[in-house]
């Protein structure tokens, strides 16, 4: 009984601790306060990471839609909170537009790049590592050696 709690907790706290992961790495546009543009108007992220299109209490109704029609936020809205994901296979440049007004400049483009091999990253700790691993046994193997030098010669100095 008290094991079905403890995984259901652990469950509980790895799947917060990923949202939040996530979460972290969005890339957020907002509108600046013009009211006229996005803010920022040019991003690039990497395949796998979202786009968040976050704007309250605006004085204008906005929306961001994709010109190819990848993603659309919906009606224009004074209160916006659309969360779009670049999976895997969608890097390109992406301009996206707020409808109602495109024509006064109210663009912006999204660069997505394509997402970084997981085997180069394995490669990279297991650098990381050695290298932080050879200074501390250089310094280990010196120490021994000067103990070693210390007690050869204590017998010869009496
Ligand atoms: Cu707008």
């Amino acid at each position: 009984m008290k094991y079905v709690f403890f995984a259901i907790v652990l469950l509980l706290l790895s799947t917060g601790h990923a949202a939040a992961e996530n979460a972290s790495t969005d890339v957020v546009i907002t509108v600046d306060s013009t009211n006229l543009r996005f803010n920022p108007s040019e991003v690039t992220l990497q395949e796998g990471q979202a786009v968040r299109f976050v704007w309250g209490g605006q004085a204008l109704p906005h929306n961001a839609v994709a010109k190819d029609g990848l993603f659309d936020s919906g009606d224009p809205s004074r209160d916006v909170d659309y969360r779009f994901v670049f999976e895997n296979g969608t890097a390109g440049d992406y301009v996206f537009v707020c409808e109602p007004h495109e024509n006064l400049g109210m663009v912006g483009t999204i660069t997505v790049e394509t997402a970084p091999l997981p085997p180069p990253e394995v490669v990279e700790d297991e650098e990381t590592e050695s290298v932080e691993e050879v200074p501390a046994l250089s310094l280990l193997s010196s120490i021994t050696m000067l103990a070693f030098v210390a007690v050869l010669r204590r017998p010869v100095e009496e």
